[in-house]
């Protein structure tokens, strides 16, 4: 997706606001044609459901992340967020280029969430 400095753009997990389904792995990555500019991500509504271990089900963590660059590896990584993210907390990332990835295993489900994610100019002589 290409982000311009002038317009936020919208990003929803499956289905939002009805729940995600499970087994579920979406990636976005996030490009700008400004290089001198941060991603400013605002959470709008966040809800990931937590994982429990039931018997010998064997699940793994829903989550959502964000990192450096359009490769989705744990060595680009810069957060990584599960259950709870409060209304209006903000990120900002000085980069060109970002990816953003969802995971949901194949036990629980949740309303998922809804960021927002705009560009803003660098201030000047940082
Ligand atoms: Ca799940």
């Amino acid at each position: 997706m290409n982000v311009s400095n002038s317009e936020a753009i919208h990003i929803a997990s499956p289905g939002y606001p009805d729940f995600y389904p499970s087994d579920v792995r979406c990636e976005w990555i996030l490009h700008s044609d400004d290089q001198s500019g941060s991603y400013l991500i605002t959470f709008i509504d966040f809800i990931i459901s937590e994982t429990e271990t039931y018997s010998d089900l064997q699940a793994s963590e829903d989550y959502f992340a964000i990192g450096k660059g359009r490769h989705v590896s744990i060595d680009t990584q810069v957060i990584r967020l599960s259950k709870f993210v409060a209304i209006g907390s903000t990120i900002v990332l000085e980069e060109n280029e970002i990816w953003m990835e969802f995971f949901s295993d194949f036990l629980f489900h949740n309303r998922g969430f809804l960021i927002s994610v705009r560009r803003r100019k660098n201030i000047a002589g940082k």
